[in-house]
């Protein structure tokens, strides 16, 4: 079988343990760009200064670039060379003037790495590679340069020209071209370079930071889609507040700007003073976006501001260490988040969202540390490791050190590596010198990939009024990684007693060793526990609590997090244990929901994440061989138990939580949520007059949570109102490309038995094309985590996604590889099917011209590690 290291042939495999630091320094840069969208010419000049004592030649990394010109020092020179896309000019002294030109067509730029088109503008995309795509230059975190970029271009086309930093000079040209200067003061890895240029309109508003500076802000969109900004903008001036407050951050240059753009491999990108986003993480109204579209602009606003300090004030030393930018920041950022409304609600959603994706990895061939050791093509580690475990690992180490310790060390790691490209570890090291914690034990978290499980047992001695609890850690191998070390865990606890409810202790365990046990005294009655309150470590935890303490924790524990906790393990059990013995209880799941939708004292926020049943994926993860087809049955049967016995309910708060005029608010939000899981669960029943009050809600909805939810539910169903709605919703949206992506994803998402048709039927609509991310997302990236109707037995989905995968392979190879994990846990299914996954990743990794990208996720797929 084929293996990422010995196939023939096989792209090198970086590794961390190679790092060794530039062999040139560049202090500062300045670019020249005439710019068109077929060709533009890029002028390079720079200073080059020899670093440490060698005699190796100056390499200046280019993909896919050819040198029109190159000078050294004034004079052209003819003796350089070309190795693996890289310039290499020998050079005899210390320091050097380096020129060169080349010419690019953004608008054949598929990959939209370095300089592309998209919708008539042009723009930049960097991290993490894509700056040799612009211009031959060291193109590496630790390579910090003072950036003076000129641009120039048509007016007409061309009317708005931004780039990093601050406007320095405009002008006039004949011809019908004009120009802008830009100068950003602060050296920058060039990862981090941004420019855009088109017909955009800006969101104008300005922020005076804690000193008392203004900063003028511009959230820079087409002329049309200006209204829908007003929700961005409010979340970036939320953001600057919040570090000011939290972190004692303040932003530091006196323009900020931010563009949206159509086409765009993630989410956002936070290039110095001019971040570049997907347009789905900005244009919000209540007619197209949802609470979830809300809420996601709210948070990647944040997270690409944050950046400005964790990421572009202190940046990388190399990619290995990604995590130290993107784990902290997502930390900061679902902090932040939880601050703007519950935080509850927040950090269930986030833990879901963790064990579904970041789990999920760290459990199959992807598996790697939050500080990877080696890579093939460093935009395959945009991980949910990385950056969701990675913010989870700063979570362990904000409760080992406490709030105050750890601001304290914050405040440290930046006052003493600004402007600088470092380390995980230097991270750590001011973490520890700041609150005087030894954190040795906790590096751990950075190196050993795998998520720790925790068993847990609790026995009682009434005769000695005694509770003691056992508990026993291990970290499963993964592949490459073996024989792992215990880990510091803070897990927090609590000891309830049965009958009054009371909460008898409650404390913050730190394990360090492979086995520890706790004595509790001065406990008569056998005390229910609560255990991993709040998600306090990234671990799986094992014991074998009874349906009776599970329910009484969904009713009393006080940590919302455990309650929900309690709630999905009682769903768990009851699915997973029907599946295994065929004996069906709904019962003690039903009059757990019934107890939470009558508990006046719970919001409805809550209430609705806590009745939702886990996902059939979530479901999948607990049982040792995944059947796709008997889970999606018994989760339905449950489904319907719940929807028929407690129909009255669902009625009830579908009308309690009737529509109001919409509001973005933790409240409104919270109703929405819960009226629209009554309506699912009301569908669930088959009432009979579900499909109508759906289609009742989708006409009459002035919001796009109710309108989509409405829609998904008939979406899933036999009705004849399906049909209708899914056309009426077409031509209603027809011309806004976010809307029309939910629009695909609602029926690659469908429960029905013929989803297979209907995306093969998606596949060749004349609205779906490869060249847009989130088109390509909207519909693969949505089919392949519908668990039934992707896993059909006879390899059906599989083909779909894999011929996805190699058609978009030589157009956008970073797109095409995030749509392969997938395929690649054929271990977790029968041998029918594991041979049918197996055959596409083969099919996949036999295509001649693989890109590196789909190349490394497709053998380490494969791989039998
Ligand atoms: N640093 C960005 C993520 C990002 C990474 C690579 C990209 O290239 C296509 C774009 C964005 C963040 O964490 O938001
Ligand atoms: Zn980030």
């Amino acid at each position: 079988m084929l293996d990422a290291q010995t196939s023939p042939a096989a792209p090198p495999v970086i590794r961390r343990e190679d790092y060794r630091p530039p062999d040139w320094l560049v202090p500062s840069v300045a670019l020249d760009f005439k710019l068109s969208a077929e060709r533009t010419r890029v002028h390079a000049r720079f200073q080059v200064v020899r670093n440490g004592d060698h005699d190796r030649p100056l390499r200046l990394d280019g993909d896919e670039l050819e040198p029109v010109a190159v000078r050294t020092d004034g004079k052209a020179r003819v003796d350089w060379t070309m190795d693996d896309g890289a310039l290499v000019i020998a050079l005899e002294g210390d320091s050097h003037w380096v020129e060169t030109e080349v010419e690019l067509n953004p608008a054949a730029n598929t990959k939209l790495m370095g300089l592309y088109a998209s919708s008539g503008l042009l723009c930049t995309q960097c991290e993490a590679e894509g700056f040799r795509r612009i211009t031959f230059f060291p193109d590496r975190p630790d390579v910090l340069s003072r950036y003076h970029v000129r641009m120039e271009a048509d007016r007409s086309a061309y009317p708005v020209l931004l780039s990093n930093g601050d406007l320095v000079g405009t002008g006039e040209l004949d011809s019908g071209s004009h120009w802008a200067e830009w100068h950003d003061p602060f050296p920058k890895p060039a990862y981090l370079f941004a420019l855009v240029a088109g017909d955009l309109h800006a969101n104008r508003d300005s922020f005076v930071t804690m000193s008392g500076r203004k900063v003028d802000l511009g959230i820079w969109v087409t002329e049309r889609d200006l209204p829908k900004t007003a929700h961005a903008m409010a979340a970036l001036k939320a953001s600057m507040r919040w570090d000011e407050e939290v972190y004692g951050r303040e932003y530091d240059l006196g323009i900020f700007n931010i563009v949206a753009v159509d086409d765009f491999n993630f989410g956002a990108m936070e290039n110095k003073g001019l971040n570049i986003f997907n347009s789905r993480y900005i244009l919000a109204d209540p007619d197209t976006a949802t609470d979830l579209d809300y809420d996601g602009i709210l948070g990647v606003v944040a997270h690409e501001y944050f950046h400005n300090w964790s990421g572009d004030r202190v940046t990388c030393r190399d990619w290995f260490q990604l995590s130290l930018k993107e784990g902290f920041t997502v930390f900061r950022d679902q902090c932040f988040s939880a601050d703007q409304g519950s935080a509850a609600v927040r950090r269930i959603e986030d833990v879901r969202m963790l064990r579904a994706s970041q789990f999920q990895e760290d459990a199959g061939p992807l598996a790697h540390p939050v500080r990877p050791e080696s890579y093939i093509e460093i935009s395959n580690f945009y991980t949910a490791t990385v950056y969701n475990k990675g913010a989870e690992v700063i979570r362990v180490l904000h409760t080992l050190l406490g709030p105050e310790k750890f601001r304290a060390g914050s405040d440290l790691y930046f006052e003493r590596h600004d402007g600088q490209a470092v380390t995980c570890e230097d991270f750590v090291l001011a973490m520890e010198d700041a609150s005087g914690i030894d954190l040795s034990q906790f590096r751990l978290w950075y190196s050993q990939a795998g998520t720790p499980h925790v068993k847990f047992a609790l026995s009682h001695d009434p005769a000695g009024c005694e509770a003691v609890l056992r508990l026993e850690q291990s970290v499963p191998d993964t592949p490459g990684q073996m024989n792992k070390l215990p880990m510091t865990i803070p897990l927090r606890l609590a000891l309830f007693d049965p009958e009054t409810g009371d909460c008898e202790v409650e404390r913050l365990e730190i394990l360090t060793e492979q086995t520890t046990e706790i004595r509790f005294p001065g406990l008569a009655k056998r005390p229910v526990i609560s255990i991993n309150r709040g998600f306090s470590a990234p671990i799986i935890v094992e014991g074998d609590r009874s349906a009776t303490d599970l329910a009484f924790l969904s009713a009393n524990d006080d940590d919302p997090f455990g309650r929900y906790e309690a709630m999905q393990q009682l769903m768990l059990d009851t699915l997973v244990g029907t599946l295994s013995n065929h004996k069906v209880d709904h019962a003690a799941v039903v009059d757990a929901v019934r107890k939470t939708m009558t508990n006046n004292a719970l919001d409805a926020a809550f209430i609705a994440e806590a009745v939702l049943l886990p996902s059939e994926a979530f479901v999948g993860d607990q049982m040792l061989v995944v059947d796709p087809d008997a889970i999606k049955t018994e989760r339905d049967s449950l489904r319907h138990a719940l929807g028929s016995e407690l129909e009255a309910l669902w009625r009830a708060a579908y009308s309690a939580h009737a529509a109001e005029p919409f509001e973005y608010s933790p409240q409104a939000k919270g109703s929405r949520r819960l009226r629209n899981i009554s309506l699912g669960y009301l569908a669930a029943s088959a009432a009979a007059d579900f499909a109508g009050l759906a289609f009742r809600q989708f006409e009459a909805a002035d919001n796009m949570t109710d309108r989509l939810a409405a829609l998904g539910t008939l979406a899933n169903s036999d009705a004849d109102e399906r049909v209708a709605a899914l056309d009426i919703f077409y031509h209603r949206y027809r011309d806004n490309p976010l809307v029309i992506d939910k629009w695909f994803t609602t029926q690659a998402l469908s429960t029905r038995m013929d989803t297979i048709q209907a995306v093969h039927e998606l596949r060749i609509h004349p609205d779906f094309t490869l060249h847009n991310p989130n088109r390509v997302r909207a519909l693969a990236g949505a089919f392949s985590v519908n668990q039934q109707q992707f896993n059909l037995g006879d390899g059906s989905g599989y083909r779909f996604l894999a011929d996805i995968i190699l058609e978009l392979d030589p157009i956008n190879p970073q797109t095409a590889a995030k749509l392969l994990p997938p395929l690649g846990r054929w271990r977790r299914f029968d041998g029918k099917r594991q041979a049918l996954m197996i055959a596409e990743l083969e099919r996949i990794v036999r295509q001649s011209g693989l890109s590196k990208d789909v190349f490394e996720q497709a053998t380490k797929s494969l791989s039998r590690d």
